[in-house]
């Protein structure tokens, strides 16, 4: 009898209740989803070791889906949330994920200090240039140019640069991965879980049902194949002398930081010798 084999992704979904899922057949957010379940698996986390926070939107709904303790919220607020789990449990490997709008627009102040602060948090930003959920109205992400419902003739204004502003606000562990490569993604967000401080993986991902159809890529594949011709791997880049005009994909810093929750438990037992009691 021929052996059956369950990916491995199945063990910790909530199969029998929350299926099938929102996601449009194509969508990037599968691909980030199962790269992040198999980093978990790979980290040798139990489930009861691992807490997801999301706020709303099509990338939000992960957690929905994942079988670990998990905090949906409000829109722009998984860091806040995150951070307040994480003080209360500082055991728990607390993972948020967001879409760009609800890191970057509500949820970019949240965003930038969860990163100065470098609270130990793994934060992955599936980062799809697109309010997917609520039918494609421009992001922070949206490239200059590009169309959106709210952008019919064309986005005027600048994107950010996920990754180089967690860089710049002070985060432990930046990384960037694209869906078309999920093996890798997946390797660089296992890095980030095991990472102390806080780790941001942005996720070059695709809405082509928004972004793809008003920007010439109406199918799935149309968009994978962007991300294949228009990313470069950081070692790739290293040997060519350049990126090319291209977006680099890798660790783009891993650095030694004091982290937020052990600076706080200092402060804790600094006070609590002060005081003379023991904690
Ligand atoms: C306070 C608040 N403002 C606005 C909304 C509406 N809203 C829901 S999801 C969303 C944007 C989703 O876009 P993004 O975060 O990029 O995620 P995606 O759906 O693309 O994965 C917005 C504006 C809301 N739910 N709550
Ligand atoms: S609307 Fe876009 S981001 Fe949302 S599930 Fe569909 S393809 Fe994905």
């Amino acid at each position: 009898m021929m052996e059956e084999r369950i990916p491995v992704t199945y063990k910790y979904l909530r199969l029998h209740k929350k299926f099938p899922s929102v996601w449009c057949p194509g969508c990037g957010i599968g691909i980030v989803f199962n790269a992040l379940i198999r980093a978990i698996d790979r980290s040798g986390l139990k489930k009861d070791e691992v807490a997801f926070v999301s706020g709303i939107g099509c990338s939000g709904r992960m957690p929905v889906y994942g079988d670990f303790d998990s905090l949906h919220v409000t829109h722009g607020r998984a860091l806040a949330f995150a951070t307040g789990l994480k003080l209360a449990k500082p055991d728990i490997e607390v993972i948020t994920v967001m879409g760009d709008g609800d890191a970057l627009a509500i949820g970019g102040n949240h965003f930038i200090h969860a990163a100065r602060r470098n609270m130990d948090i793994t934060a992955i930003i599936v980062n799809n240039s697109i309010y997917g959920m609520t039918g494609g109205q421009y992001s922070p992400t949206t490239p200059t140019g590009a169309k959106a419902t709210t952008a019919m003739y064309g986005d005027v204004e600048q994107p950010f640069d996920v990754a180089n502003l967690a860089v710049v606000a002070g985060a432990a562990f930046v990384a960037r991965g694209a869906v078309y490569y999920a093996f890798e993604l997946e390797r660089l967000i296992e890095q980030a879980i095991r990472k102390k401080g806080f780790a941001l993986v942005e996720v070059i991902s695709h809405c082509h049902i928004h972004y793809g159809k008003m920007n010439g890529m109406p199918e799935a594949i149309d968009m994978l194949k962007w991300q294949k011709e228009n990313t470069i791997s950081r070692s790739q880049a290293e040997k060519e002398g350049g990126a090319g005009g291209k977006i680099i994909r890798g660790v783009l810093v891993d650095r030694s930081l004091p982290g937020y929750v052990e600076q706080y438990d200092k402060i804790i037992a600094q006070a609590q010798q002060r005081l003379g009691r023991a904690r």
